[in-house]
């Protein structure tokens, strides 16, 4: 049907339409003010001077050029709509009424002197390397390419070759600053799942990076014997410690002997055949531990039905996001089923935790 020949509801329902598409066109404007607002250190500033600041403090405070006061007014605004800032009105003795901004939960979350803070991983996730591929999704999906990431189609590597070149060693901190930083969330998890790890005497991080997560754990359990499996490059230069030992390997060869395995933020990189091949090699790891051994995994477990309809909007663009980068997948509860049976487990357990993630425990 033309749009002239519309009437009554269905005029208004194209405008709703319109808003509609308009608005995800235009996303993409919320997250790069976002980003700016971190760049800027807008949520450090306003902590470090401890109370809401108006919008010329905050200027010179962030030393923008004076001409930008109006810029900035307006970018606080989006980021103010955005939950990002509330405003507050100060009105001091004869002079006229200011506008000043006060941090909220979510902005809380960028000051950089917080351990729980996330900045790395607005920079990381809205970092060029991650952004720019999206401009060949078309010649992708076009292409005969089956095993190909939309990031390998575009810049001819994969992602992991990219952050592995010595050359671009300030991207691959810059990746592991943002899963570091992820791991601090992760604290606030543990004290809601500290069962999963009582009785435990030793457990490997598989893929744990710079371990962040087995600190976490060796401090909440100091007699747990903790070993961080990931690649030789990545723990190089990392000292083990009594109870915290770093081992370069491949988890795809073999996992090291553990009552228990952890797997955070590990298998949504990769395919479910990847994945099952990982899940074998830790079955094995812990074979012979009877009661205590359990896999533990830490990752998104995507429910439709269950879910209000902003938590799964975030659960599916991280699906998007592990399939464009790494030929990975955010999975269902049917799915993640499927693979742990096949692995060869029993029977397995799910909690969410960390507000979009589950703890996923398996037994053998
Ligand atoms: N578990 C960490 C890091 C997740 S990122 C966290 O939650 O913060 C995935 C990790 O898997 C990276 O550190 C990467 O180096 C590691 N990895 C990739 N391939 C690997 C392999 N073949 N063997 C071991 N680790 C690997
Ligand atoms: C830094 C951070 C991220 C990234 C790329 C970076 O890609 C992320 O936080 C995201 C994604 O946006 C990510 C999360 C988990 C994971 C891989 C990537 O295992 O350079």
């Amino acid at each position: 049907m033309g749009l002239s020949s519309m009437k009554g509801s269905e005029e208004s329902e194209a405008y709703d339409a319109q808003i509609h598409l308009y608005k995800h066109v235009y996303n993409f404007v919320s997250s790069m003010a976002l980003k700016s607002a971190m760049e800027l250190g807008i949520a450090d500033a306003i902590h470090s001077h401890g109370k809401a600041m108006t919008l010329s403090e905050l200027s010179s405070a962030l030393k923008l050029h004076p001409s930008k006061l109006g810029v900035l007014h307006r970018f606080m605004r989006l980021l103010t709509h955005n939950g990002f800032f509330t405003k507050t009105s100060t009105q001091k003795e004869g002079a006229e009424e200011e506008i000043a901004y006060a941090l909220t939960p979510p902005s809380m979350l960028l000051v950089r002197s917080k351990p729980t803070c996330l900045a790395p991983i607005v920079k990381g996730a809205l970092h060029a390397s991650s952004l720019d591929m999206w401009h060949s999704s078309k010649k992708w999906l076009t292409e005969d390419s089956k095993e190909l990431t939309l990031y390998e189609s575009a810049t001819g590597e994969s992602f992991w070759d990219f952050l592995n070149k010595t050359t671009e060693s300030d991207t691959l901190t810059m990746f592991q600053d943002a899963m570091a930083a992820d791991s601090a969330m992760f604290d606030l998890a543990l004290q809601e799942c500290k069962h999963v790890f009582q009785g435990l005497s030793s457990l490997v991080d598989v893929g744990g990076g710079t371990g962040g997560v087995a600190r976490l754990i060796h401090q909440a359990f100091p007699h747990l014997k903790c070993t961080v499996l990931d690649q030789p490059q990545v723990v190089a230069n990392l000292p083990s410690s009594e109870n915290l030992n770093f081992v370069g390997g491949d988890m795809f060869k073999s996992i090291p002997s553990a009552d228990a395995v952890l797997l955070k933020w590990v298998l949504h990189d990769w395919n479910d055949e990847l994945s099952l091949k990982i899940l074998k090699n830790c079955k094995e790891a812990i074979r012979g531990k009877g009661k205590e051994g359990k896999v533990i995994i830490i990752d998104i477990v995507i429910d439709e039905t269950g879910d209000d309809s902003k938590l799964t909007e975030l659960k599916l663009d991280y699906d998007l996001v592990m399939l464009t980068m790494f030929n990975g997948k955010e999975r269902e509860k049917k799915e993640w089923e499927k693979l742990i049976y096949h692995a060869g487990f029993s029977s397995y357990k799910i909690t969410p935790i960390c507000g979009f993630k589950s703890l996923i425990e398996l037994y053998p």
